[in-house]
């Protein structure tokens, strides 16, 4: 099977698995639409497939994986429908549909939000599958950590005081590390607990999750000055019109450029420990180094 063919089977079952969701649940008026409207409108699934892919390297059941790969794409977007809010970042366009509240009114859209986080705890711990109990707790617990305040939520609260004052680079790094770099690595890791992987197996795709989440914000920070807003689906100059300090704002668009690909570099290193087998992983790195989405 090709690298990047590997990568599209786990994208494709990741996607028939969230396809699935909710329609069984009891009507509690529009919010399992509003939930699904924003889980199936077609992210790249970066997350679960780094998921699905570590759980693989690891000598895991991808299929035992896939509840927990879908925890965190539900995550994702939990936190993207929340951050598009009027409260937050006020965003109309998303995955070039209109945002979750636009639609469904804010009220709901926070609600969607809430659901779809509380849900990806409850696919995780859900009676009958076949994985010892202690990956599974593990696997939760580094969900739970990297969406919280040492995570992505902190990431987040760090960003609204960002748009306060002027930050270093070091500030800048840190921000991102906790709302973008958290739950990339995380995703990878929660593979990792699936599989039972190795010591040695976890410390090599932390660094490479480390690489890879701030290489993919730094693109993402390219993207918002110089992307194409239809291939996007959303707006860009967004970091501009809120005047926040970006990876742009402190390095110039070919800064970022040289930096993307030290990064992407420094990923692929990272996966020595996996030999040829990681040989998807840094495809993937590579693929997301060119990005225009
Ligand atoms: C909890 C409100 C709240 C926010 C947490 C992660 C986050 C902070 C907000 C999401 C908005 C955002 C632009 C975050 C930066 C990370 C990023 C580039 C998200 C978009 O991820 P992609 O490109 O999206 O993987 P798709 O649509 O492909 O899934």
């Amino acid at each position: 099977m090709g690298k990047l063919e590997r990568l599209d089977a786990h994208r494709a079952r990741m996607e028939a698995w969230l396809r699935n969701c909710f329609l069984e649940r009891e009507p509690r008026g529009n919010l399992y639409d509003a939930m699904r409207y924003s889980l199936l409108a077609g992210g790249k699934r970066l997350r679960p497939v780094l998921t699905l892919e570590a759980c693989r390297l690891c000598g895991g059941d991808v299929e035992a994986a896939l509840p927990f790969a879908g925890a965190v794409e539900m995550v994702h977007t939990y936190s993207l429908i929340h951050d598009d809010l009027p409260c937050m970042d006020d965003d109309d366009l998303r995955r070039g549909r209109p945002t979750n509240h636009k639609v469904y009114g804010e009220a709901t859209a926070v609600l969607a939000g809430d659901g779809l986080l509380t849900a990806a705890f409850e696919a995780m711990l859900a009676p009958g599958q076949a994985l010892p109990p202690e990956r599974i707790v593990l696997a939760a617990g580094i969900l739970a950590r990297a969406a919280g305040g040492a995570g992505m939520v902190g990431g987040q609260i760090l960003d609204m005081a960002g748009e306060e004052r002027a930050l270093t680079l070091a500030e800048v790094e840190e921000l991102q590390r906790l709302k973008t770099g958290a739950l990339i690595t995380a995703a990878l890791e929660m593979g990792w607990a699936v599989a039972g992987g190795t010591e040695e197996q976890r410390e090599a795709l932390r660094r490479y999750g480390a690489a890879l989440g701030l290489a993919f914000q730094i693109q993402d920070d390219i993207l918002d000055v110089v992307g194409d807003e239809a291939a996007l689906g959303k707006p860009i100059g967004s970091d501009a019109r809120s005047g926040k300090t970006t990876f742009v704002t402190l390095k110039g668009v070919d800064g970022c450029r040289a930096l993307v690909a030290r990064l992407t570099e420094q990923a692929a290193e990272a996966l020595a420990p996996f030999g040829g087998e990681g040989a998807e992983l840094r495809a993937l790195a590579e693929s997301l180094a060119d990005r225009q989405t």
